[in-house]
């Protein structure tokens, strides 16, 4: 019987994943290694894969101490905390999850968009804790027909605005560049986008090449009525920023999927009453997550199989 091949796994998948993986390979679990350096000392010729999640990457170090290393399989469509120059210069192939998460990105975006606008925790809140009996909850604001600014015109972005458009929503975008194939305004100044509309939605991919682009000045041409969405990465923000436009009412409200420090986030964000906050979740449905797991497990299938990859970066 020939030997099953070996992968790491950076952290773990759910458990219809796992029980496949495990079926499949040798699966070394670096969350519930004990002392890493014998891991790698031991399997460092043999680990040929590494299945990892968006959030979690694998860094050139991380590589650098897996010569035998030919593929990284990302959970999640997001790369930027995988270093693919490394693994380009390497030979090391890269997949991702393109696609299948699209939908539930978008949805998050809009549900951010509406929990924020009217205020629907607050509103929960008011409704178990009595409030109602007391007198009536302060009035909200509306989404539909308003103005919406998308930053980054990728898949989810395009979901984002299709969706908006059926409210009845003015859509502007900004990006590198604008795209022919779609209706939307395409705005190359961000923080002119900020100031021409109400709602600002972040669905960038992360790197370096958008690290902090959302700063203190588009928050500021926001305004006092605007609300900020991000479902991207919290890289792309300068967290500082929001955080003191949020506490002095600067803008009117955020919905924050993604964060800096992720999930040890920044105490102040939670005393925030302007702010809905969610565990990285935007793709965290069962659909979509049985759909991830099994583009990472086939496109290792593949791979070892010497078949085309499904869905490569690299
Ligand atoms: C996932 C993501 O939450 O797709 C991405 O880039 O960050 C998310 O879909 C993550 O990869 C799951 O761990």
């Amino acid at each position: 019987m020939p030997t099953k091949p070996e992968v790491l796994m950076i952290g773990p998948y759910p458990a219809w994943d796992m029980e496949d993986l495990d079926a499949r390979y040798v699966v070394h679990k670096l969350w519930e290694a004990a002392d890493l350096d014998r891991l790698f000392e031991a399997h460092r010729d043999s680990i040929r894969a590494i299945a990892t999640r968006g959030e979690l990457g694998a860094s050139a170090d991380l590589m650098k101490r897996l010569p035998a290393l030919e593929i990284v399989s990302c959970y999640g469509v997001g790369t930027d905390a995988i270093d693919l120059s490394h693994a380009k210069a390497n030979g090391i192939r890269v997949t991702n999850t393109p696609g299948v998460l699209t939908a539930d990105v978008a949805d998050m975006a809009v549900a951010l968009l509406l929990a924020v606008a009217r205020k629907i925790s607050q509103a929960d809140r008011f409704v178990r804790e009595g409030g109602w009996a007391k007198g009536s909850m302060p009035l909200v604001t509306r989404v539909s027909g308003k103005t919406v600014g998308i930053v980054g015109m990728g898949r989810v972005g395009a979901a984002v605005a299709k969706r908006l458009a059926a409210f009845d929503c003015e859509v502007a975008y900004f990006d590198v560049s604008g795209r022919a194939d779609l209706p939307y305004e395409f705005v190359p100044d961000l923080a002119e986008l900020a100031r021409r509309t109400e709602f600002l939605i972040v669905t960038l991919a992360g790197g370096a090449s958008t690290k902090g682009i959302v700063n203190a000045s588009v928050f500021d041409a926001l305004g006092p009525d605007g609300i900020f969405i991000n479902v991207s990465r919290g890289s792309t923000v300068d967290e500082a920023a929001l955080l003191r436009s949020l506490e002095a009412k600067a803008i009117k409200g955020a919905g924050i999927d993604v964060f800096w420090n992720e999930p040890n986030i920044d105490d102040r964000l939670k005393n925030l009453d302007n702010a809905v906050l969610q565990p990285h979740h935007a793709s965290g449905t069962t659909e979509t997550r049985r759909a991830m797991g099994k583009l990472v497990r086939d496109n290792l299938a593949a791979h070892f199989a010497g078949a085309d990859l499904l869905t490569p970066v690299v």
